[in-house]
């Protein structure tokens, strides 16, 4: 039977007239059903009971990217340089992510994704990929296609990452925040040379893997080299 993926819906503002649509970009369902799973698009809400049915009906859990959390969410106070954020939607997205974790249920993240379950475990971000240390690189690709690569991502041994890619991979990159202090029971599984965190794993037994790029961008390409990322997910579920 193929497993159920539950997606957290994005809180999209439409200017039209001003309501929120609840959002799932196509890419990530397409990335999911090539992959063998069936995605299940998340309502964002503040019931916990909906969120235990959700966590239990699921086989596991894919965080999307979206907009920047909210840093009341990890205790700091907002930098000039951060962007929308939602605070409902950081607190459902929390609770969701700690009760997948606590279930030992898969999850995987991407963009957002990495940066919301790092909160989720107790980590802190950057509110911008600059105030980090050192000479940062461009974060926000100028590469026509979102399907082409940027910057390279160095791996760690011993980890999800390096046994499907090895010692390096390129990817593409749309983000202004990153991983500052890393959350608990998480390990940084990939770094670009000026040190930004691109990828996350969990220690413990369940499966935890999160990249800070976009690999559903790649869905439509042949040869897609960030299938084996949803492909290793997905058996994991
Ligand atoms: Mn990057």
């Amino acid at each position: 039977m193929k497993p159920l993926i539950g997606i957290p819906a994005h809180p999209t503002l439409q200017e039209r007239n001003h309501s929120v649509i609840h959002s799932c970009g196509e890419n990530y369902l397409k990335s999911i059903e090539k992959a063998g799973g069936i995605p299940l698009i998340i309502p964002i809400t503040t019931d916990s009971e909906a969120i235990d049915r959700f966590v239990g009906m699921c086989d596991g859990f894919l965080i999307p990217g979206g907009i920047d959390v909210n840093p009341i969410t990890y205790g700091e106070a907002p930098h000039p340089m951060l962007q929308m954020c939602d605070l409902t939607y950081d607190r459902f997205e929390t609770e969701l992510i700690q009760k997948v974790s606590t279930a030992g249920k898969p999850m995987m993240g991407i963009c957002r994704g990495i940066q919301i379950i790092n909160t989720a475990f107790g980590g802190t971000l950057w509110q911008d990929v600059s105030l980090q240390d050192g000479d940062i690189m461009k974060h926000q690709q100028s590469e026509m296609s979102n399907a082409s690569v940027s910057h390279k991502v160095n791996i760690e041994d011993g980890t999800i990452l390096h046994s499907l890619y090895g010692d390096a991979l390129y990817t593409n990159s749309y983000h202004h925040q990153s991983v500052k202090k890393l959350g608990q029971g998480l390990r940084i599984s990939g770094r670009t040379s000026d040190g930004t965190v691109e990828a996350i794993e969990g220690t413990g037994k369940s499966f935890l893997l999160a990249v800070q790029w976009h690999p559903e961008c790649f869905i439509n390409l042949a040869d897609n080299p960030m299938m084996k990322l949803f492909d290793t997910f997905i058996a994991a579920c």
